[in-house]
């Protein structure tokens, strides 16, 4: 898999599937859940809210995909991030699973490429180093016959350098 590192609005990458950083009620909210919402269209709400009926909540760590309405992708997997508590195990542990469930989900659909948000690091609080290191690791470590690419994308310039630093060493 090639892992590729790019600046700007996940809503405007081109990609199979993105991934959101959503919350367990999967009916939005702010940050990248907000702004994938609202370019991608009611579609997905909708969607979420039919998974919702059939499901109850996304626990932590787990993934659920729609399609992506409006936005220039087959689908949005929305998975649920772990709010940093100190408890660095556990959060670690279940950021991770965000990441392989997501791959997992996504080379179930025969996604080719699928770009990444920073699940957790913003109102969630994960610390930005950490939850770098843990998504290159997955992704690194994940066996996929589908996907080809993998895209970071970065929402400001301090999290670019983290992941170019981590990928270079
Ligand atoms: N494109 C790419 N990255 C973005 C974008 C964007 N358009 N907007 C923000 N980011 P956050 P969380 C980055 O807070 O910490 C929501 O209300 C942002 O800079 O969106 O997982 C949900 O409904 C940060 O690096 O998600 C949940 O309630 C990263 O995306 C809660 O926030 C994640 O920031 C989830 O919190």
């Amino acid at each position: 898999m090639k892992i590729e590192v790019t600046l700007g609005d996940i809503t405007r990458i081109k990609a199979d599937a993105i991934v959101n950083a959503a919350n367990s009620s999967l009916l939005g909210g702010g940050g990248v859940d907000g702004a994938i919402h609202r370019a991608g269209g009611d579609t997905i709400l909708e969607e979420c809210r039919k998974i919702r009926n059939r499901q109850g909540k996304c626990k932590t760590g787990e993934a659920v995909v729609t399609t992506a309405g409006n936005l220039p992708a087959k689908y949005v997997i929305h998975t649920v991030g772990p709010v940093w508590n100190d408890n660095e195990k556990e959060s670690s542990e279940l950021l991770a699973n965000c990441y392989k469930n997501s791959l997992k989900l996504a080379e179930s659909l025969a996604v080719k490429t699928i770009s990444f948000p920073g699940i957790s690091t913003g109102v969630y609080g994960f610390p930005k180093e950490l939850a770098a290191k843990i998504a290159v690791d997955e992704v690194k470590k994940f066996q996929s016959k589908n996907i080809e690419k993998v895209i970071f994308v970065c929402f400001g310039d301090e999290n670019e350098e983290i992941y170019k630093k981590l990928l270079r060493e």
